[in-house]
């Protein structure tokens, strides 16, 4: 485990600058290298945040694995799901860099003391849901990290190129899924639409609160770990999906929605900031039973970790044997 930095080092001048210089000319802060304790924090919060969330976000459509309605529904949805597994495994990988231990992160989380996305607290009702968590979710999830692939901590941003790929394969299979449906019909064509007009709020929410309510994004960006703010990203997302949408034949649930010429954007409504808090607060429609199955996941599994643990000790006392 990197020990974790607690105070600043004599030399801590020239490594101060150093740090930032290296931030300043777009290169890479690596895991030994000295950085501030605050950045250190930051990192670690938002890595676990994000960690956790593709852990949790498994769970939505993996509510719908066993009612796939083929054999290539099956095998898609479940490539996807095994693709979040992975996400969350190289993000903990990349937390632990930093001097953090994955165990020591799920108990954070099963305890309540660290945060996932608010997105994976509504429930999936039916098959199309699968389909708009693909085209809207992992939509927003592509326009939020697709500028973290330029984060300016190594791990993180590499990690990051991967799970962008994989990401945008979920959203393809999401939208062709819509596609499809749409081509269906009427009933279908009804279950996409009620589909987007549940899911299209909780997406924006996931860009985070509005820049002017959101504690952490400046210094985020002065450090270059976030690469725009929350609204800016929240913008782009808007104006990539209207056109989509448009081409799919369903009808985004704001009223507000209009093309602003002189923006050359979409102007849109505002998302209902209460709702928000009150999911990050854990009083969302599905936040209980998302931790307790986490939990409940988590304590099935203790078996495999002490195996796995015993089979490293007796490794390493083999080794020491030869
Ligand atoms: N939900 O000051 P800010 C995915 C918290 S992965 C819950 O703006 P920041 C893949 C925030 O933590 C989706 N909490 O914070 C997939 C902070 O609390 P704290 C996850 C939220 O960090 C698809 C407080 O509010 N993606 O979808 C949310 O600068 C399909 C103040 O906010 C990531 O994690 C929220 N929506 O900006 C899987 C991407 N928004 O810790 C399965 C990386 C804010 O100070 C199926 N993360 N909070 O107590 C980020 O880019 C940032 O952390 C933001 C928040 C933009 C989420």
């Amino acid at each position: 485990m990197v020990p974790v930095q607690t105070e600043v080092p004599a030399e801590a001048p020239e490594l101060a600058e150093r740090f930032e210089a290296v931030v300043a000319a777009e290169q890479r802060i690596e895991p030994r290298d000295w950085m501030p304790e605050a950045y250190r924090a930051t990192l670690i919060r938002q890595i676990a945040q994000h960690a956790h969330s593709e852990i949790i976000g498994m769970q939505p459509e993996g509510n719908w694995l066993t009612r796939a309605p083929s054999l290539r529904r099956k095998a898609i949805l479940l490539a996807k799901a095994q693709d979040e597994a992975g996400h969350g495994l190289y993000l903990y990988a990349a937390a632990e860099t930093l001097g953090v231990d994955r165990g020591d992160l799920t108990e954070r989380l099963i305890s309540g003391r660290q945060k996932y996305s608010s997105i994976f607290n509504y429930p999936t009702l039916n098959y199309a849901d699968v389909g708009v968590i693909g085209w809207l979710v992992d939509g927003a999830a592509i326009c939020n990290q697709v500028p973290l692939c330029r984060c300016s901590y190594g791990p993180y941003a590499r990690a990051m190129v991967r799970i962008c790929k994989e990401e945008s394969f979920h959203q393809r299979q999401g939208y062709e899924l819509l596609m499809t449906l749409m081509r269906g019909t009427e009933a279908q064509r009804r279950m996409v639409q009620d589909a987007v007009d549940r899911w299209w709020w909780p997406s924006l929410m996931m860009f985070g609160p509005s820049d002017g309510d959101s504690p952490n994004t400046a210094r985020s960006m002065a450090w270059r770990i976030k690469r725009h703010t929350n609204d800016e990203l929240r913008q782009r997302f808007v104006d990539m999906t209207v056109p989509q949408a448009e081409h799919l034949g369903v009808t985004l649930p704001d009223p507000e929605l209009r093309w602003n010429e002189e923006r050359g954007g979409w102007d849109f409504g505002e998302p209902d900031w209460t709702e928000l808090q009150q999911v990050i607060k854990g009083n969302g429609p599905c936040n209980e039973q998302r931790v307790s199955v986490r939990k409940a996941a988590h304590e099935n599994g203790a078996w495999v970790r002490e195996a796995a643990a015993e089979y490293a000790r007796k490794q390493k006392e083999r080794e020491h044997d030869v």
